[in-house]
């Protein structure tokens, strides 16, 4: 059993003064059951909450820890921007160094704009795209998420789904008219909308490997579908690299594939940790961006010194160590194969998703390949394996809609760990 007083403590102080007593949803437990845990600290692949117990950590912040909690040069990094203070308002080298990093990256970025969140990011793409084309609706994926942005909370993965609100009240009518929901992985089901649509569309929004309804990889062909069905309809093509931006590659999710976006939104690890967000893309839909352009779009914080040294440090360090990708995808592989087999001894029926670093159990024996298929497994048998995990000492993202995230901070022997906890979890569901 859990030493859990601490945490539940805090979590009746928190209800009184949060809604929810969290700050984002999923962190609440409600789809696993159980009080939330508070976490104290964490440290290379561990996170330790309130009441001392350690926990192997396989949410990672939802993808930025890819080097692992407390990294010693990241952490130096943000001690000495500190001395030059906690932010300007005003431009800095920094920027600079950040944006020539991520453009030297991502060859589809050839200008970027730093925001504070991925929500700020995809809010600001929609925007441009709608500047750019001068059209207004987009097209989004049920089961994607891409922040609480208010276009985007209709069919939304991630927290949205996990609470049974995918079409969130608060959205007006128009807003939602405007927002056109395909099938991921079904070409067909886009092509309908654009033919419905014609002329009328400004955008086609899409995690290129999905990590918010689970972790739900493109088929093959798939984006290059899209690439090519938006040049045909001069839509903008926004790939959401929120969580696949340099955790799946140095160039993301869109150097796998081999399929560029004209934007391109990130967030989460280039700030190492740090809130953060960019988007960026062409230069001549870029150009439109205030003040070179007309569409409006700014903020005290983006760009923040701290944010900037924290996400040069992390992105200088992975384009150092080019064999992280292959390193994480190994690992991943390794214990993916290990449950996997444990799963099939035991004669339960399931699916894993992988890519590289990211991956879901799904307990379905059908193939997921898109939100009809990850919304018929088994969320009741998740939330006992979760707990069970939880007993045994590893953090899983606390939903069945969510991508679980592998660090470098997770060795072989960590490794094993996790597969130990997952076979005595899988053996008492
Ligand atoms: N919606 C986030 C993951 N897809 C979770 C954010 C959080 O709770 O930190």
């Amino acid at each position: 059993m859990l030493q859990r007083t601490q945490s539940q403590e805090l979590f009746q102080r928190a209800q009184k003064v949060i809604p929810g007593g969290v700050n984002s949803p999923v962190r609440a437990f409600k789809a696993v059951g159980g009080d939330p845990l508070f976490i104290k600290s964490a440290v290379g692949a561990y996170m330790t909450d309130q009441d001392g117990n350690q926990f192997i950590d396989l949410i990672n912040s939802w993808g930025p820890m890819i080097l692992g909690h407390a990294q010693k040069d990241i952490e130096s990094a943000i001690g000495e921007a500190m001395k030059r203070s906690l932010s300007f308002g005003a431009p800095a080298q920094a920027e600079v160094e950040m944006a020539e990093l991520i453009t030297s990256m991502v060859p589809s970025i050839e200008k970027v704009r730093m925001v504070n969140s991925g929500t700020e990011a995809t809010m600001s793409a929609i925007r441009l795209a709608r500047g750019f084309t001068g059209k207004n609706k987009i097209i989004k994926f049920e089961g994607c998420y891409h922040g609480h942005g208010d276009s985007f909370l209709i069919a939304a993965g991630s927290g949205a789904l996990t609470m049974g609100t995918p079409n969130s009240p608060g959205v007006t009518e128009g807003v939602a008219a405007d927002t056109l929901i395909a099938t991921f992985n079904d070409i067909a089901s886009v092509k309908s909308l654009t033919n419905a649509n014609e002329g009328q569309i400004a955008a086609l929004i899409i995690e290129p490997v999905a990590g918010n309804m689970g972790c739900v990889p493109p088929q093959a062909g798939f984006l290059q579908d899209l690439r090519d069905l938006c040049d045909q309809e001069n839509i903008v093509l926004i790939f959401d690299e929120v969580m696949t931006g340099f955790r799946l590659a140095l160039g993301g999710a869109q150097e796998i594939y081999g399929v560029s976006a004209d934007i391109t939104t990130l967030g989460k690890i280039i700030g190492g940790g740090l809130p953060v967000g960019a988007y960026g893309g062409k230069e001549e839909i870029m150009d439109f961006v205030s003040p070179e352009g007309p569409v409006y779009q700014a903020g005290t914080l983006s760009g923040n010194p701290l944010a900037m040294a924290a996400g040069i440090t992390m992105l200088s360090l992975l384009q150092t160590q080019p064999d992280t990708y292959q390193t994480l995808g190994k690992l991943t592989e390794t214990i993916a194969v290990a449950i996997q087999e444990d799963l099939k001894s035991l004669g339960m029926g399931y699916t894993i998703n992988r890519v590289g670093s990211m991956m879901s159990l799904f307990f379905t024996s059908e193939q997921v390949v898109d939100f009809k298929g990850a919304s018929s497994c088994s969320t009741d048998t998740f939330s006992r394996y979760f707990q069970n995990m939880l007993k045994h000492g590893v953090y899983l993202p606390p939903s069945q809609y969510e991508s679980w995230f592998v660090s470098t901070a997770i060795t072989k022997d960590i490794a094993e760990k996790i597969i130990y906890a997952s076979r005595l979890s899988l053996q008492s569901l």
